[in-house]
């Protein structure tokens, strides 16, 4: 029988953000999947509210952390996974193909000196690989599209997709991103769903269509049901859907700051002489102007 772990998310109202803690409950240890790390844009405060709260939850429970996971380096808030590891010391992972983004990125930047060996992280996970959150088995999918690094865990019956399915109402993941493919993502979300129609997909951000309550639980046979980015669609007509829809979407307000943090693990920039911490903000380095 497959296992069903427990599996608790906490959603962030300001970048519309679902983490996990996914728990074993025979032996009490647990993962922390896509963490975020508070970052108010218009006054460059940075705040752990999202990541402490995960920790609370991980107190109560009294769970050990085996895993600090993240399925890519995103594109829309900062990862609190290095702040997660210093706290707990648990590992740190995310697809290994996270070396292209970050040669990609650092150019964009203009990092000669930045590793792109995915040293920054402890584990780097190809499709395929297999690891384990107490008793329960976890592996891993490799799912490009969204970016070119994108992994799904699937740890028993759950699996988290992230930016590929969003809840049915809710369709796709964008795939304009450097990078990004709609051709790969459909692929990516093809062998999602070739798992067992039970399973249980927990998705990566929940933007609550017409304002519903944040949602981000399905199945694998309620999303070939009624996702209308998927139903009755074949890889032809979900290219043209996802290419044409992205067309019409502006940047994420934080690219340009998130992957300059999430490119190395979730570290903030070193601070400077004085201490303080910058950010470096490429100009004319990215399509996709708001007014174009
Ligand atoms: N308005 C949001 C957009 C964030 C965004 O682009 N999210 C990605 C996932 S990282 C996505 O797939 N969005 C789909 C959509 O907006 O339809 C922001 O500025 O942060
Ligand atoms: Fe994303």
């Amino acid at each position: 029988m497959t296992a069903k772990p427990d599996v608790k998310g906490f959603f962030d109202a300001q970048t519309f953000s679902i983490q996990y803690v996914v728990s074993d409950p025979a032996t009490g240890t647990c993962a922390i999947i896509d963490p975020v790390l508070d970052y108010d844009e218009k006054s460059g405060a940075t705040a752990t509210r999202n990541a402490d709260a995960i920790l609370d939850y991980i107190g109560e429970k009294r769970l050990s952390v085996e895993w600090i996971l993240d399925t890519h380096p995103h594109a829309d808030h900062f990862s609190a996974a290095r702040y997660l590891k210093d706290k707990t010391g648990a590992p740190t992972a995310i697809g290994a193909r996270v070396v292209e983004v970050q040669k990609l990125w650092k150019d964009i930047y203009n990092w000669p000196d930045l590793p792109t060996d995915g040293s920054q992280w402890d584990r780097l996970f190809e499709a395929g690989d297999t690891f384990s959150v107490g008793d329960l088995n976890g592996r891993v999918l490799f799912s490009p599209g969204h970016t070119l690094a994108s992994i799904t865990y699937v740890i028993g019956d759950a699996a988290f997709v992230h930016d590929t399915l969003f809840m049915p109402d809710s369709g796709t993941a964008r795939a304009d991103f450097p990078g990004g493919s709609a051709k790969r993502l459909w692929a990516s979300i093809e062998e999602i769903l070739s798992l067992p129609d039970e399973t249980r997909l927990f998705t990566g951000h929940d933007y609550q269509p017409d304002g519903r309550e944040p949602l981000w639980a399905s199945t694998v046979a309620e999303q070939k049901r009624s996702n209308p980015h998927i139903a009755g669609k074949d890889e032809a007509a979900f290219v043209a859907l996802r290419d044409a829809r992205d067309k019409t979407l502006p940047m994420p307000k934080l690219i340009l700051h998130a992957l300059q943090v999430n490119i190395r693990g979730g570290r903030l920039p070193e601070p400077e002489a004085n201490g303080k911490r910058y950010l470096k903000i490429p100009l004319d380095a990215l399509a996709g102007a708001a007014w174009e």
